[in-house]
Parts: structure tokens; sequence; C-alpha cells
């Protein structure tokens, strides 16, 4: 009787060892990102500068809140035209993609924007959920490094 609780309890903790396995090792969905959305000028509560250098962006990562609408003021300090898009890491793939593929076709993604050498542009932009979203620099040769990251933090 004594071996066939020992069993029955053996075959049950493999059982729930298994599974924790299968859990943590699911893949992150991160198709549903909530990225945002272009907004208006009126409602900016902070106004925060990155700076395009050949080829990063200075600086990399941002902190924001939910809900919080931010002026962005792009500089292109390089030599080369630079574009600034926000997005899920998905979409800025296809982006980057799209580019390599089409180079000569003009892009028009929501709050796309490009700047030759020198320029200055302005993007106002609302967080509108919790979670971490990407901006990029989709040109051909600069979308490997030319990233970075906001975090949009619980108010
Ligand atoms: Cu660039």
């Amino acid at each position: 009787m004594n071996r066939f609780i020992l069993i029955i309890s053996f075959v049950f903790l493999l059982l729930v060892s298994c599974t924790i396995v299968a859990t943590t090792n699911r893949p992150k969905i991160e198709s549903n990102v909530v990225i945002g959305k272009v907004a208006n000028l009126s409602d900016v509560s902070r106004i925060i500068t990155l700076t395009q250098v050949d080829n990063m962006f200075l600086p990399g990562e941002i902190t924001v809140f939910e809900g919080e609408t931010i002026k962005f003021v792009i500089k292109n300090k390089g030599n080369k035209k630079h574009e600034f898009l926000i997005g899920s890491k998905a979409d800025l793939k296809k982006s980057a993609k799209m580019r390599r593929m089409f180079p000569d076709l003009n892009q028009s993604e929501s709050g796309l924007i490009q700047l030759e050498p020198g320029e200055q542009k302005e993007l106002v932009w609302q967080f509108t959920n919790v979670g971490v979203v990407d901006f990029a620099c989709p040109l051909p040769g600069h979308f490997k490094k030319m990233r970075g990251k906001i975090f949009v933090e619980k108010k």
C-alpha cells in the first residue's frame, strides 16, 4: 500500500514539473503591443530631445508614464539622412524590410519623421499603454544599430 502511494506521488510530481517547464518555455508574444498614437501639441507634458548620429540614437533608452504625451525633438547631427519611427519590434522590422526591398518607394507610416543632415523636427506622441515600445531608424544599413526602447511605466 505504501509503495502504491509512493508511485502515485512520484507520477504526480513528474506531471507537475513537466507543466512548469512547458509554461516557462513558452515564447513571449509581442504582437499585441499597443504603441500609442500621434497626439496634439496642447496635451504635451514633457519635451524629450533625441539626437541622431551616424548610426545611433542618443539616448537609446527613455522612460515615460502611461497616458503621457511627449513632444520629441529629434535632431539629426549626423552626415547621413535618418528617420525616426515609433513602433512594435515586429512593425519596425517590417518597415526596415520594406525599405530594403523598395529603396525608392516613399514610405509613410504614421508618425514617421525623415531628417536630412542638420535638420531638426518634432513629433507629438501619446503613450496609451504600459509596456515597452521600440523606436528606430529603419533605413537600410542603419536599422541594426539605430534602435532604442521606450519604457512606458504605470502612473
Ligand atoms: Cu538612420
